[in-house]
C-alpha cells in the first residue's frame, strides 16, 4: 500500500519539474506531524462515518481517545472511494468538530426601530414551531409549492423528504446549474446515460488521460487522485487543456495552454483530425453509433489549423496529442470533467467531449468508461407523496429542456418581485449551502430573499446565507450524528453507514431530527414513522442483508456485481436514446430546438486593461465550508491573485502586494488580494482559489481572508439546453489604491459640506 506521503505527492509540484513552477502548495511539515500523532488503534474507540468535508464522501473511522475525545479520522480500507486513505481535507475534518465559531443554539432575526437586524437565541421549540407555522401559512395563501428546498448537505435527504411530504418538489442541489449539469446533460444525449458520481473512468487501466480544465491534484477527489497518482507511475499520457499551468499539466506529456473559453474550437478540430485522417475505431463507430456521415460533413471546416486561429494552439500539438489519444484507443479516456459550468455553451462542449470518447471507442471498454452499479437503498415504509399542482418542471423545462434535476438558480428567480407568472416561490429552506457565495449574480440571490415571506436555514457555521435567515437553525457536524446510508456508484456495489462518535456539541442537532420533529408540528408525522434514527436504518440496513450493528462495526458493506464492467467484444447493446444508438447526432436534441451537433461559437475576451477572471481549487480547501476549520486555515489561510509576469510589470505591482479588483460591471472587491506573480497563468487571465474573502465578522479565522470569486461573477452565462450557471466570462482590472477607504471619506467630505 501506498504512503500518504506518496499519495500526496501529486499535490505537491516536485523541485525542479520546471524552474517557472513554484509548489502549489508547500505541504506543511505541520502538518504531516499532527497526521502521524501516535494513535494505538487496538485500544482505540472507533466510529464508522463518511466524511462531509466534500462531495467524494469517503469512508472512514472516528478514533477517540482514552479521555473519550475525538482525534482522530482515518480512512476505511474497504470503501472503493477511498482505499483507506484520505485527504488533507478529510483529515482535517476534525476541526469542523472542535470549531468554537459553530452555531451553537437556533436563533432568530429581530429586527428594531431602525430596520438593523440582529439574531438572539432561542429554543428548539420556538425555532421549529416558527418554521411550522410559517410552512402552514404559506400552504394557505400560495399552496406548498410555493415553498422551495435548497440543500447540498447530506442531512438534505431527510429535508426532501419532509417538503415532499408536505407537497413541494421544488428542490435543487447547487451540484447540478452550477457544477455538473452540463455533463450529465452533455452524455445523457449522447450515450442516453450521465456520468454521476464518483465518476465511472477506468483510470486504473487506461493508456491515454485527456484533461480539459480538469484539475486534479488541485480538486483532490480523493479515489480519483489515487488513480492519476498511480497512471503518473505507470507513464501514462496524459494531455491537459488548461489555460493555466496547473498542477497536473506539470505531469502531462501535453500541456495545451489554450486561449480561454476555446475548448469547442480544439475538440472539434480533434474530432476533424480522427475523422479525416481515420484514426476513429471503425468497428466501434459502425456498430455502436448514430449520425457518423453528418458529422463528419459537420467537422470538415473545423481543422487545426483553424483552431489555432481559435485557441492559440500550435496546429502540430493539435495533431500530435490526438495521435496520442487514437495509439491508446479504446484504451483512452477524454475526462468529461465535473464543474462544467464555464460560458454557456457547456453542454455542447461535454456533447464534443462525449463525442470524441466514442469515436475512440472508450465507451464501455477497459480503460475508458466503465458501466457502474449502485447498490438500491430501500426506502422506508411511508405513505405515497400528495400530488403538487405544479413542480420546478414548470419553471424550468420550458426553457431548459433537457434540465435533468431542480435548478437553484430558477428556483431563486422565481422568488423575484418581479415574477409575476402563477409559478411563484415565498419561502425557502436552505440546508447546507451558502447560496451567497454559490450562486453567481449574488445581488439576485440577495433580491430574491428579501421579497420572501420566509427563510429558514440550517448550517453548522454562521456563513453568508445565515444572516439572511429568519430562523437558523445550528446542525451538529457529520461527526456527531446519523445520515441517511451511503450508496454511491462504482466498480463494485457499496454502501456505508455514518454515525456519530461523539454527542452534539452544545445544542446542536442532526438534521434528520430536525425534520422529523417539523413533521411532527406539520401533521405529517405517518412520513417519519419511527421512533428513533436508528430504527430507521435498521430496518434499511436489514433489507441490504446487513443491520446497524454489523455496519457500527464495518462501516462499509460491498456487494457481489451483477453487471459486467465493459462491453464484451462484438456484444450488442442498447443505448436509451431516440436512435438506441450512441448519438453522435442527437435527434433528441434537434427534437428540442437545438443544434443536434455541437458548433463553435466565439465568445467574448477581455477589454484592454481587463483580465479574464479564472478560479479552482485549492488541495486543503473545500469552496467556503473550510475557510475558518482550525487545522486548515493552518494550511492556507488566504487566496492569491495569479498574475502573469508581463502583467505585473505593466502595473508595477510587487509580490505579496495588495490589491482590489473591479470588474467589467463596476462591482470591486470587498478586501483586497494578495499578487502572487507566475508564469503559470496567460497574459489574459488571472486566477484565484474560490472560498475565500468571507464576509461573516463571527468567523474568527477565515472573515476578510483574501477575495471572493462570487462577488465578483455577476455576469451569467446559462446554458440555453439545461439551464447551468456559466461563471467564466467576467473580466477584472486592479486597483492599487484601497476603494473602499476613498468612498467612505467623500461620503465624510459630502456630509461636511
Ligand atoms: N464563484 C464560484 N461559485 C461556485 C463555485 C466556484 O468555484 N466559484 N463552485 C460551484 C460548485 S462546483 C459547487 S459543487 C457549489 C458548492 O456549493 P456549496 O456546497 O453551497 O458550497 P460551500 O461554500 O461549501 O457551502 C456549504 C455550506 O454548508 C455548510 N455545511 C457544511 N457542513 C454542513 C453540514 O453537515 N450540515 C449543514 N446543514 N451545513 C453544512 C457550510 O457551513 C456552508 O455554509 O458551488 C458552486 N459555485
Ligand atoms: N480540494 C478540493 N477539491 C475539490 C473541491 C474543492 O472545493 N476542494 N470541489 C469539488 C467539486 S464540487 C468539483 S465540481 C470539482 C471541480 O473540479 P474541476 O472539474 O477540476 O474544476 P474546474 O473548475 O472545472 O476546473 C478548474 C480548472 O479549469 C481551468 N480553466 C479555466 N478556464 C478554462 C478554459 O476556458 N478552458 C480550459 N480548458 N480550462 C479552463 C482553470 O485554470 C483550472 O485549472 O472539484 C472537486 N474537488
Ligand atoms: S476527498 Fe477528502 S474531503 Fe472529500 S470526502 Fe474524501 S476525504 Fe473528505
Ligand atoms: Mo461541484
Amino acid at each position: 500500500m501506498k504512503t500518504r506521503r506518496e499519495f500526496i505527492k501529486i499535490s505537491a509540484v516536485t523541485a525542479g519539474a520546471l524552474t517557472v513552477m513554484q509548489p502549489v502548495m508547500s505541504w506543511s511539515p505541520d502538518f504531516l506531524k499532527k497526521d502521524i500523532e501516535p494513535l494505538d488503534e487496538s485500544k482505540a474507540q472507533r466510529f464508522p462515518t463518511f466524511c462531509e468535508i466534500c462531495f467524494w464522501k469517503c469512508a472512514a473511522f472516528t478514533y477517540l481517545n482514552k479521555e473519550g475525545k475525538i482525534q482522530k479520522i482515518i480512512g476505511n480500507d474497504n470503501d472503493p472511494s477511498s482505499n483507506g486513505r484520505l485527504c488533507p481535507r478529510g483529515t482535517g475534518g476534525v476541526g469542523m468538530y472542535y470549531d468554537d465559531d459553530r452555531l451553537k443554539t437556533p436563533l432568530k432575526r429581530v429586527v428594531d426601530g431602525e430596520g438593523k437586524h440582529h439574531f438572539e437565541p432561542i429554543s428548539w421549540d420556538e425555532a421549529l414551531d416558527t418554521i411550522a407555522d410559517n410552512m402552514k401559512r404559506i400552504a394557505e395563501k400560495y399552496g406548498p409549492e410555493s415553498m422551495a428546498l435548497l440543500y447540498h448537505a447530506s442531512s438534505g435527504s431527510y429535508f426532501k423528504h419532509l417538503l415532499e411530504a408536505y407537497g413541494s418538489h421544488n428542490v435543487a442541489k447547487p451540484s447540478y446549474a452550477q457544477c455538473l449539469g452540463p455533463r450529465e446533460a452533455g452524455f445523457v444525449a449522447t450515450f442516453g446515460m450521465g456520468v454521476s458520481s464518483p465518476e465511472p473512468t477506468d483510470i486504473k487501466n487506461t493508456q491515454c488521460l485527456v484533461l480539459i480544465g480538469n484539475h486534479v491534484g488541485e480538486n483532490m477527489h480523493n479515489g480519483y487522485v489515487q488513480e492519476v497518482a498511480d497512471a503518473i507511475e505507470r507513464g501514462v499520457s496524459i494531455i491537459t487543456v488548461d489555460p493555466r499551468f496547473s498542477t497536473i499539466a506539470s505531469k502531462s506529456k501535453y500541456w495545451l495552454p489554450i486561449k480561454p473559453a476555446t475548448d469547442l474550437a480544439l475538440l472539434l478540430s480533434w474530432i476533424h483530425v480522427l475523422i479525416y485522417e481515420e484514426l476513429y475505431d471503425k468497428k466501434y463507430v459502425e456498430k455502436y453509433t448514430f449520425g457518423f456521415d453528418e458529422l463528419k460533413a459537420h467537422v470538415k471546416n473545423y481543422t487545426p489549423e483553424w483552431a489555432y486561429t481559435k485557441t492559440d494552439i500550435d496546429p502540430k500539438d493539435i495533431r500530435n496529442s490526438v495521435y496520442e489519444m487514437a495509439k491508446a484507443s479504446p484504451a483512452v479516456i477524454v475526462h468529461p470533467g465535473r464543474h462544467t459550468t464555464w460560458y454557456g455553451d457547456d453542454t455542447q462542449r461535454i456533447r464534443a467531449i462525449a463525442i470524441l470518447n466514442a469515436l475512440l471507442g472508450s465507451f464501455g471498454k477497459k480503460g475508458g468508461f466503465y458501466f457502474a452499479e449502485t447498490k438500491d437503498v430501500p426506502e422506508f415504509p411511508s405513505p405515497p407523496y400528495p400530488h403538487p399542482r405544479w413542480t420546478w418542471k414548470e419553471i424550468t423545462k420550458k426553457t431548459y429542456k433537457s434540465a435533468g434535476t431542480g435548478i437553484s438558480n430558477d428556483l431563486i428567480k422565481a422568488s423575484l418581485p418581479e415574477n409575476k407568472s402563477e409559478f411563484q416561490i415565498k419561502g425557502w429552506l436552505v440546508v447546507g449551502t451558502n447560496l451567497i457565495t454559490t450562486i453567481p449574480d449574488m445581488e439576485t440571490t440577495i433580491k430574491a430573499i428579501k421579497n420572501l415571506e420566509f427563510i429558514a436555514v440550517v448550517d453548522t457555521m454562521p456563513m453568508e446565507i445565515t444572516a439572511w435567515a429568519d430562523i437558523v437553525l445550528p446542525e451538529c457536524t457529520y461527526l456527531e450524528r446519523y445520515d441517511d446510508i451511503r450508496s454511491l456508484q462504482h466498480r463494485i456495489p457499496n454502501i456505508a453507514l455514518r454515525m456519530p462518535a461523539a454527542e452534539p456539541r452544545w445544542e446542536s442537532k442532526p438534521g434528520w431530527w430536525m425534520a422529523k420533529q417539523l413533521a411532527n408540528r406539520l401533521g405529517l408525522a405517518e412520513y417519519f414513522a419511527y421512533e428513533t434514527v436508528e430504527e430507521e436504518l435498521d430496518w434499511k440496513l436489514k433489507k441490504l442483508d446487513t443491520s446497524l450493528e454489523e455496519m457500527q462495526k464495518i462501516g462499509v458493506k460491498l456487494y457481489d456485481k451483477e453487471k459486467e464492467l465493459y462491453l464484451a467484444e462484438d456484444e450488442d447493446f442498447y443505448f436509451n436514446t431516440d436512435s438506441g444508438k450512441i448519438e453522435l447526432y442527437s435527434l433528441d436534441l434537434e427534437a428540442k430546438g437545438y443544434d443536434p451537433m455541437p458548433k463553435y461559437t466565439d465568445h467574448p475576451q477581455p477589454d484592454f486593461g481587463f483580465y479574464r477572471l479564472n478560479y479552482g481549487r485549492a488541495p486543503m480547501h473545500t469552496f467556503g465550508r473550510t475557510i475558518n476549520n482550525p487545522n486548515l486555515v493552518d494550511l492556507m489561510n488566504e487566496n492569491k491573485l495569479w498574475v502573469n509576469p508581463k502583467v505585473a510589470k505593466i502595473w508595477g505591482l510587487q509580490p505579496d502586494q495588495e490589491i482590489w479588483l473591479k470588474n467589467q460591471d463596476g462591482k470591486i472587491s470587498s478586501f483586497p488580494i494578495k499578487v502572487r506573480i507566475t508564469e503559470r497563468i496567460r497574459h489574459d487571465s488571472v486566477y484565484m482559489v474560490h472560498g475565500f474573502g468571507n464576509t461573516e465578522k463571527e468567523l474568527t479565522r477565515g472573515f476578510g481572508r483574501g477575495a471572493s470569486d462570487s462577488e465578483l461573477i455577476t455576469r451569467v452565462k446559462y446554458d440555453p439546453i439545461m439551464g447551468g450557471t456559466g461563471m467564466r466570462e467576467n473580466f477584472v482590472t486592479f486597483l492599487l489604491e484601497n476603494p473602499h477607504k476613498q468612498a467612505a471619506e467623500t461620503k465624510k467630505q459630502e456630509a461636511i459640506s
